[in-house]
């Protein structure tokens, strides 16, 4: 955690063009180095971050020893400088799929993890706060949400989230890796018990192209789950992604997108933001929720409508404490709340004064 918000203050000023601390300009086309994972194209950065479990611990970023057998990092671009251990009591799976490297283990605090390539993407005792929260935030937002699409969330957490909304009929789920979706149905039944609803249609395959064929305007809202944008996901920070996600939702639809980290990757955020602000013509915010077992325990959402009626993202219209059910289908709520809704959107003022995009975010008192 230590230097986030410094290093990120350090990107925007880089970003601007500013001086620095001897006085000389700084050129405005370099990239901080807690930002190249969003333009990831030399070999360096191409390289995979692999799991690797060392003297009982799992350490994200993956870790190796040298000749010696001294114990290494990688420095992986999305946190450099840092990394997070697990206790690792049993491996539980290790295989490839075509598209990443997936372990599954059982840690002696989270219970079971989910990792791809390295990277946490789950564990049992704290999914809850993110599948909960990229879920209600976006469908507690407009009335009576009926065609939804995820992009991602083979492990069926999202669509669990989605099943207590009683008014959605359709839930259709692009997920590239059919790897993913067969580990979580083995090892996470809490989670995959989202594919068991009858309203979700499961595609297999890339969310770019699915997307490109998907009618104009057919969603009320889209929630994008993906892994970090390294690697298969690469493609979903990028204009264009945007641009088809905005032309599949209705007027007025909204999307969310998982938004790293604002401890981490501001510069990551001003790009997304901006890149929103131009593609979706209704409202664009960044809300957040803590997830300890991510980099730095927080992890950011994009949260954008397209033009069309208003939707007021910090006053849900929708509140989930309304919807018959909703609060214990499958299993009861552990996270979320209208209340929680609400403080989501409650942005420190370093945030702020890093991504001056967010300056004019309503707060949730006002
Ligand atoms: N840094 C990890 C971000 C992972 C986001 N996706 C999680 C998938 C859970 N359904």
């Amino acid at each position: 955690m230590e230097g986030g918000a410094g290093r990120g203050l350090e990107c925007q000023k880089i970003m601007d063009g500013k001086v620095n601390e001897n006085g000389n300009v700084l050129d405005k086309t370099i990239i901080p180095s807690c930002c190249l994972k969003s333009r990831a194209s030399d070999t360096e950065l191409d390289a995979k971050c692999h799991a690797t479990v060392v003297s009982g611990w799992f350490s994200e970023p993956g870790s190796h020893s040298d000749k010696a057998g001294k114990r290494l990092y990688f420095n992986n671009p999305m946190w450099p400088g840092e990394a997070h251990s697990l206790e690792v009591k049993n491996i539980l799976y290790k295989e490839k799929s075509e598209y990443q490297e997936i372990l599954v283990f059982e840690c002696s605090t989270y219970g079971k993890v989910l990792v791809l390539d390295g990277i946490v993407q789950l564990t049992e005792k704290d999914e809850c706060a993110y599948q909960e929260m990229i879920t209600h935030l976006p469908l507690c937002s407009i009335q009576s949400p009926k065609t939804v699409l995820v992009v991602g969330g083979g492990d069926g957490g999202v669509l669990r989230e989605i099943s207590r909304h009683s008014s959605v009929e359709l839930i259709d789920i692009c997920e590239i890796d059919k790897m993913v979706i067969d580990v979580s149905n083995k090892f996470f039944p809490e989670l995959s018990i989202g594919f068991e609803d009858p309203r979700v249609q499961l595609h297999i395959g890339d969310a770019v192209e699915f997307l490109r064929h998907a009618p104009e305007g057919k969603y009320d809202a889209i929630i994008v789950d993906s892994s970090d944008p390294v690697g298969p996901a690469q493609e979903l920070v990028e204009r264009s992604f945007f641009e088809m996600i905005a032309r599949a939702l209705r007027p007025g639809g909204v999307l969310c997108n998982m938004a790293e980290s604002m401890w981490l990757h501001t510069h990551l955020i001003h790009d997304m933001i901006s890149i929103c602000r131009e593609t979706f013509k209704g409202s664009v915010h960044y809300a957040w929720t803590s997830v300890p077992t991510y980099p730095s325990g927080v992890i950011g959402f994009l949260i954008c409508s397209t033009e069309g009626p208003p939707v007021d993202f910090i006053h849900p219209i929708n509140p989930i404490e309304n919807i018959e059910g909703a609060l214990k289908h499958q299993r009861e709520l552990r996270f979320y709340s209208s209340e929680m809704h609400a403080a989501a959107f409650a942005l420190p003022s370093f945030l702020k004064r890093e991504v001056p995009l967010l300056r004019d975010s309503p707060t949730p008192a006002k």
